[in-house]
């Protein structure tokens, strides 16, 4: 019985509150599990009266007692505080020091006052003990001590309806009724005297006070009748704080959970002598209560094994069904807050739970926050293969970005909802925003891409169709060059723009951007013929002597000229250079406008009028190539300027002259090879007079075979000496030249054959044991010789005729060139 009951000092004889005596008996009774359903009764009255004894025998505990034999002595220090055993609802018991103790004197009157003020704040019932002899006496102990109960009790604020149960020790044989009345008129009286603030003067003493009152034999001489008559009184302790139980009315009960702290709190103010706004100090309780529970709640959430779970499968990746699991979680530890705060102040206790359900709500925001992150990432996902599908299967840029911008918002809102808890009114809208913004950003990026690549497209066609066709107009010989690059240009260019145009239909793109687009095409087109053009002008020298040699080489019907010396080669030369001035015209501006310009006319006549010498000092002022802008040519339009063309020009008649002076050399050299020959009336007389000689050889096969022999050798000597050659320098420097050579000329042919018909004999000789091949007879091999011979100089007279006349160092090469092979 006595371990039960836990009896503890709560308040030792220096006034110090023993916390942590406090903290082990309510842990020991597991105070906090009963809620509202405890009651507190201490006993206030002198010292030595019996409390303790009375409170050991009523509640069972075991409160120290003064031992009977040392005399009124006393006996329990400070405050205690025990369980009553036995005793429903859970009751706890608090044992006082005296009121009125000797040992203390008059100066620790204070202590009284305190513990009398503690009881009175903290107790639903306090038993008031006192002798059955000082009832109506007018300096008995009691009245102090009521005095003191009643004005302790104006410093409460407010009334507790505390239940004051007087307990009349030693009673006598005067009736219990009798005493009653005296008590309660002497307790009237004394509440008349107590100081009480305005708003109580007129209060009765029942609202502070329930006044019961009970008597006692006394223990000391009547141990039997005190035990039953305590057995009794303690059956009134019994659901006490029951309807209609001693202390039924009770009011501003302390939450168990809040008991702790709230008798630290009164003792405290108590302790410092300030006034206890028990009404205050209840929102304090609560306050300091709901903020511990809810940390507490906090606390297990934090470390809450679902909850940490749930949060590394969110840093993982998305996780189905987050909102309900974690609306789970929160509500179980908002319940238990709600359960264990159930009692305390009803404002204190729901700002406590807001305060609660925004720090869990903290705590699982980054959670929440990674969970739209996923479902932001996974919609813009969405959005970029519902794009690409559209876009593979044809369907139009703008609208394919709307219905796949419309799918994946959709699902992003659909997704929400699983995510979405009910204790935060969190909505996604930003992210939201952010994933517009995503999307408009990809299909901005994606559009671009898909632009620039139809923008290349269209750009390398209209390369294509441009340079190659504008490169062969240069080549060929077109009347006006620029009116073909011009429709060309044109042409090509229209048809561009209207594809380019319908394949952009489906982008939706602004005027602006669209008249933009169309424009850089046109001007891509220009650019590609102005390159074209630069480039080509690059190459304006060749270009020109191209043409001027197709033209001076080539007779009207493109068959290469044979120079016969009939030709007039100052009026093709004038015309070869005419053509290749038209090329330089032409490639000295970009005409892709319409604008008409006279550069051809100012080249022509600059550069083409026959030499004007007496005019051209007095006009070199006035020359219209001394510039570098063409009159009526923009310039970035001019591609050569004037100073440049005639610097072209200089180079091409010097390029080009040598065609010319080789042509009038091979006329020239045809001219003296016909008059080589003797005329036709020699001819004709040689073969009249020399008619008998003729006869005389047909008739003779001898003189005909030397006739054969002696052509052969002439023929050789004809080449070895190159007569033809020596000739055309004039006949006296060719009889001269030849005169000087033929002796050594013959001597070496001689010389050479009796060499060769020498190798030949020893060959011959060495190969006696094999067969001879024909082919290897001296005689075949002098055939062959011979005949390769003249292969190679009737090669030599073709190239020598093809050629417009032989310089006199090729000649030289080719004298020698038969025998040398
Ligand atoms: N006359 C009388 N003495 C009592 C009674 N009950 C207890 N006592 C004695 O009074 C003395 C003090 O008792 P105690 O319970 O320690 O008194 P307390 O100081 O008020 O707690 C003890 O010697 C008890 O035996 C009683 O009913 N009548
Ligand atoms: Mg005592």
């Amino acid at each position: 019985m006595g371990e039960d009951c836990s009896a503890t000092q709560l308040i030792d004889a220096n006034r110090a509150f023993n916390v942590d005596g406090l903290d082990r008996f309510l842990k020991e009774v597991k105070l906090a599990d009963y809620g509202l359903s405890y009651a507190v009764v201490s006993i206030i009255g002198p010292q030595s009266s019996g409390k303790s004894t009375l409170m050991n025998h009523l509640f069972g505990t075991n409160f120290r007692e003064m031992d009977a034999f040392k005399g009124r002595s006393q006996t329990t220090k400070g405050i205690w505080i025990a369980r009553g055993v036995g005793i429903e609802p859970c009751t706890i018991v608090l044992d006082l020091e005296g009121t009125d103790g000797r040992e203390r004197g008059e100066d620790d009157t204070t202590f009284e006052k305190q513990s009398a003020l503690f009881a009175l704040a903290i107790s639903d019932i306090v038993l008031i003990n006192m002798w059955c002899h000082d009832i109506g006496r007018e300096h008995a102990a009691n009245r102090p001590l009521l005095k003191m109960v009643f004005q302790a009790m104006m410093r409460l604020f407010s009334p507790r309806k505390t239940t004051l149960l007087f307990v009349i020790r030693d009673k006598t044989k005067t009736p219990l009724e009798h005493l009653e009345q005296v008590l309660r008129e002497d307790i009237q009286k004394i509440w008349d005297t107590v100081y009480r603030p305005q708003a109580h003067k007129e209060t009765p003493l029942s609202e502070f006070f329930n006044v019961e009152v009970t008597a006692l034999p006394s223990y000391e001489e009547k141990e039997e009748l005190f035990k039953e008559q305590v057995a009794q009184l303690r059956q009134r302790f019994f659901h006490s704080i029951a309807p209609g139980g001693l202390a039924g009315d009770r009011r501003g009960v302390v939450p168990a959970s809040g008991f702790s702290i709230s008798i630290q709190q009164i003792w405290k103010v108590i302790r410092e002598n300030k006034d206890l706004d028990l009404p205050a100090h209840k929102i304090m309780v609560a306050t300091v209560r709901c903020e511990e529970i809810a940390n507490e709640k906090l606390r297990c959430l934090t470390l809450d094994k679902g909850w940490l779970e749930l949060e590394a499968s969110v840093q993982a990746g998305s996780v189905s069904g987050f909102g309900r699991k974690l609306d789970s979680i929160l509500d179980a530890y908002i319940s238990e807050y709600d359960l264990e705060t159930l009692y305390f102040d009803d404002g204190v206790r729901t700002a406590k739970r807001q305060l609660l359900v925004s720090k869990a709500l903290h705590l699982v925001h980054p959670a929440f926050q990674a969970m739209l992150g996923h479902l932001r990432s996974k919609a813009l996902d969405k959005f970029k293969n519902d794009l690409e599908q559209l876009l593979e299967s044809g369907k139009g840029f703008a609208m394919s970005v709307r219905t796949c911008t419309k799918a994946s918002l959709l699902a992003f809102d659909t997704e929400f909802t699983d995510v979405a808890i009910k204790h935060a009114d969190w909505n996604a809208s930003k992210i939201r925003e952010k994933l517009c913004h995503d999307i408009e950003a990809h299909a901005a990026s994606v559009r671009g891409v898909k632009l620039s690549e139809l923008k290349s497209s269209y750009e390398k066609k209209i390369t294509e169709a441009l340079v190659q066709p504008v490169e062969s107009l240069f080549d060929s010989a077109a009347q006006d060059i620029w009116a073909s690059i011009r429709k060309l240009y044109r042409h090509e260019t229209e048809n561009a723009i209207s594809r380019y145009s319908s394949s952009l239909t489906g982008f939706e793109l602004d005027q602006s951007t669209f008249d933009k687009m169309m424009a850089d095409l046109k001007n891509y087109a220009r650019g590609v013929v102005v390159r074209k053009i630069r480039e080509e002008a690059g190459k304006v020298l060749i270009h020109m002597k191209d043409r001027f040699s197709t033209v001076f080489s080539h007779d009207k019907y493109s068959m290469p000229r044979v120079w016969t010396g009939k030709e007039d080669v100052r009026k093709i030369t004038e015309e070869a250079r005419a053509v290749a001035l038209k090329l330089l015209a032409a490639m000295a501006a970009i005409r892709l406008d319409d604008q008409s310009d006279k550069i051809e006319n100012i080249l022509s006549s600059s550069l083409m009028d026959g030499p004007v010498i007496k005019n051209r000092t007095i006009e070199a002022s006035r020359d219209p190539l001394a510039s570098i802008t063409w009159e009526g040519v923009a310039p970035e339009n001019t591609v050569i300027t004037p100073v440049q063309c005639k610097s072209i020009w200089k180079q091409f008649k010097v390029e080009t002259e040598y065609i010319v002076s080789e042509a009038i050399s091979s006329q020239e050299a045809l001219k003296h090879r016909n008059s080589w020959l003797p005329p036709p009336w020699a001819i004709v007389t040689i073969a009249i007079l020399g008619f008998n000689e003729f006869m005389m050889l047909l008739r003779n096969p001898l003189y005909l075979v030397i006739l054969f022999i002696l052509f052969i050798l002439s023929r050789v000597v004809w080449y070895e000496l190159n007569i033809a050659g020596e000739f055309q320098n004039g006949t006296l420097s060719g009889l001269l030249a030849i005169s000087t050579r033929f002796l050594p000329s013959v001597l070496n042919i001689l010389r050479r054959v009796a060499g060769e018909g020498n190798r030949h004999h020893q060959a011959a000789q060495s190969s006696q044991q094999s067969l001879p091949s024909p082919a290897h007879t001296p005689r075949n091999q002098m055939q062959r010789r011979f005949s390769s011979s003249s292969f190679s100089s009737s090669n030599t007279e073709i190239l020598r005729h093809s050629d417009a006349g032989p310089s006199s160092e090729s000649v030289a090469e080719s004298k020698s060139s038969p025998i040398c092979h």
